[in-house]
């Protein structure tokens, strides 16, 4: 099934436009396949499915250009020149994502993301844990960010120095490829960031500027005095407050003001110039080359300014990944975009599209779930996700928990206004909640970007620990190891049963706690986003299987089984989804279907034992024996059916009457 591409948006003539364009470049395109004119029906055949969309973007965003023509001709061939030097291999893997998209919505995909060195040590060193990676079922494995970065601080690697090297702590380029086809051998597919938005402040680009090469200079966002970042900055949001509210900073050795949206190491990179454009299709596809096959769309929305807007979600922002997909489509189809956009849920949706990122984190998901799990209240999650769990087909979910990231409380503000929740209210106690301010609380995590001006505040911390095992471990209390071990358990069965690919955040699987260490570092003491990446502890019990009962062999058993259980079960696509609307506030339910009949996935958010309302589950499944796809039990329903505190269940239509 080959994913639907939609058109792009047609201004006036640009369709005939396209096709006369095209008809001029082809015989000089073609040259490019002289020396392998085998592939040259391939890459034409691409030519009429893509460059109409890829001109139309392209036009929509460069069209003052008087030199959008010769822009145009660059672009498509650095698509040819990368398709030709793609390898036979990876070749292959094209045909077959061409023919066919579905396994982004199959429930046999299961995502696992590390750091390199906290996880494994360096590249090489990751084949030793495959062992690790298959007892999860993992067939996506996102490696946090590896390329050369500047001298920390470089923000955990967000900082890219080359787009073509690896950070040599982590090992070379010929390591990457080789680990790339060992994991392809596997049936996991690599995934990595690309920091598009902006390189570090010592990229070579960075460096030729200062320089004096002007064309380089043209690469990044810079500015002779204050006037225009004078007209920008007071529609700015504050990403960093930390850093202070000021986004743009002089650098004398360009004698100019350089945009920086988040640290000031990290320079924004101008897409308004085509020749950047250009320039990033050509790095984005070298890593395609090296056998990576998705790619992380770091900080999306930000990619494109304009005066007067706050430069978040614009419009060419979306044409600049639309144009970059085009281009992908033509040079190396098997490489898939997922787009890290951390904004409200309508703009997040607004980027998922066949054409545009076929994948997309979830975090309206993850706010939902550590939402319900502070409130023990389903209320919010189930409207929200009634109204925006839907994708379009060719296009799926990435669902997480936990990431190398902040939580910020993303939900929609009307969302809350709609069931009677006063959005700002709520925000100020789910961070009192999570950073354990709030009397009862169980979490134990950090502020991060505390900004008493705004009352915004982010939360930091690992899962075991914000789900209240690394408080009850402390205080030696094992009933609260036994809960927060079920809200772990319960977060996990939610992502790996509603539909999407789950992420698993690597170290979680065997609830690793907080790791405070990070204040003795200098470079990391004032990102408290380092409390949640600890280094993977190799010798835990988990591991050895030497305690089963301990609380990380718990999770790690509980994860282990749960991946097994989405893999056995098709209702477990990402698909239709009906959130049901049981009378009992403390549960969540939501009906799927298999090719094997319904299931009815359901998770108890509160620490007591809750009923289940008689006419829910067996309505829906039309019988009131319930086999339970998780636990293996059968139940017989009874009205007020009692589920255990967080319990996480799956029911199907019972075999036995
Ligand atoms: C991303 O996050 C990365 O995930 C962060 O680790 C980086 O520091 C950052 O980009 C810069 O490269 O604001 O708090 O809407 O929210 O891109 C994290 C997108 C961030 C942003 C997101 C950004």
């Amino acid at each position: 099934m080959p994913a639907p591409y939609p058109t792009a948006p047609d201004n006036g003539s640009s369709g005939r436009e396209a096709a006369r364009s095209l008809e001029r470049l082809r015989p000089r395109l073609r040259e490019l396949f002289a020396a392998e004119p085998a592939l040259w029906p391939v890459f034409d055949a691409r030519l009429d499915r893509h460059f109409d969309r890829l001109f139309r973007t392209l036009r929509a965003l460069y069209q003052d250009r008087y030199d959008f023509f010769w822009h145009l001709e660059q672009i498509t061939a650095t698509a040819a020149r990368q398709m030709l030097a793609r390898s036979p291999d990876l070749r292959a893997t094209d045909a077959t994502a061409e023919a066919d998209f579905r396994w982004l919505r199959s429930h046999k995909e299961v995502g696992a993301v590390c750091y390199v060195d906290l996880w494994a040590g360096t590249l090489p060193d990751i084949p030793a844990r495959l062992d690790h990676l298959r007892a999860l079922g993992v067939t996506y494995l996102h490696l946090m960010p590896l390329l050369k970065t500047r001298q920390p601080p470089n923000d955990g690697g967000y900082a890219v120095s080359d787009y073509r090297q690896v950070e040599p702590r982590f090992g070379t380029m010929a390591d990457l490829e080789a680990l790339a086809t060992t994991l392809r051998a596997e049936g996991i597919r690599l995934c990595l960031d690309l920091v598009f938005n902006h390189t570090a402040d010592d990229h070579h680009w960075a460096q030729a500027a200062a320089a004096g090469d002007d064309e380089k200079c043209d690469y990044y966002l810079t500015f002779p005095d204050r006037t225009l970042p004078d007209r920008y900055q007071p529609h700015l949001r504050e990403i960093f407050p930390d850093r202070g509210s000021e986004n743009f900073l002089w650098v004398s050795s360009l004698n100019r003001y350089v945009w920086s949206t988040f640290y000031p190491f990290q320079w924004d990179l101008n897409f308004a110039n085509p020749a950047l454009f250009r320039q990033m299709l050509e790095e984005m596809l070298f890593l395609a080359n090296r056998g990576i096959s998705i790619l992380r769309l770091d900080a999306v929305p930000f990619v494109w300014k304009e005066i007067g807007t706050p430069c978040e979600n614009l419009p060419q922002a979306h044409l600049v990944v639309q144009a970059l997909n085009a281009a992908v489509q033509l040079a190396a189809p098997a490489l898939t975009f997922k787009s890290e956009a951390i904004v409200h849920p309508d703009d997040v949706v607004s980027y998922v599209s066949p054409g545009e990122a076929q994948l997309s984190y979830n975090p309206l998901l993850m706010v939902l779930l550590w939402e319900a799990l502070a409130t023990r209240d389903t209320s919010l999650m189930r409207h929200s996700l009634t109204k925006r769990f839907d994708l379009p087909d060719g296009t799926g979910w990435v669902n997480y928990i936990r990431c190398h990231d902040d939580i910020g409380w993303g939900f929609a503000d009307e969302d809350c206004r709609e069931i009677g929740i006063a959005p700002d209210d709520h925000r100020r106690f789910l961070n009192a909640f999570y950073t354990g301010r709030f009397p009862g609380s169980f979490a134990r995590g950090l502020p991060f970007q505390d900004n008493p001006r705004t009352g915004d505040c982010r939360i930091c911390g690992m899962t075991a620990s914000l789900a209240g095992l690394e408080a009850a471990t402390d205080e030696g209390d094992e009933q609260a190891v036994a809960l927060a071990i079920r809200r772990i358990i319960l977060m996990h069965g939610l992502v790996m049963t509603l539909g999407g690919i789950p992420l698993i955040y690597l170290c979680d699987e065997i609830a690793m706690p907080n790791d405070y260490s990070y204040r003795r570092d200098p470079d990391k003491a004032a990102d408290a986003r380092w409390v949640h990446r600890p280094a993977m502890d190799w010798s835990a019990p988990a591991l050895s299987g030497s305690d089963l009962h301990e609380p990380g062999s718990q999770v790690f058993e509980a994860l282990k089984a749960l991946t097994a259980l989405r893999r056995r079960h098709d209702a477990f696509d990402q698909g239709p989804i009906t959130i049901l609307p049981l009378d009992n506030k403390h549960l969540f339910g939501a009906l799927k279907s298999g090719s094997e009949g319904p299931v009815v996935v359901i998770a108890n958010f509160s620490e007591h034992p809750q009923p289940l309302d008689d006419w829910g589950v067996p309505g829906v499944l039309g019988t009131d024996t319930l086999d339970d796809l998780w636990t293996g039990r059968s139940r017989h329903f009874a009205p007020g059916l009692m589920l255990d505190a967080y319990a996480f269940h799956c029911f199907a239509p019972g075999s036995q009457p």
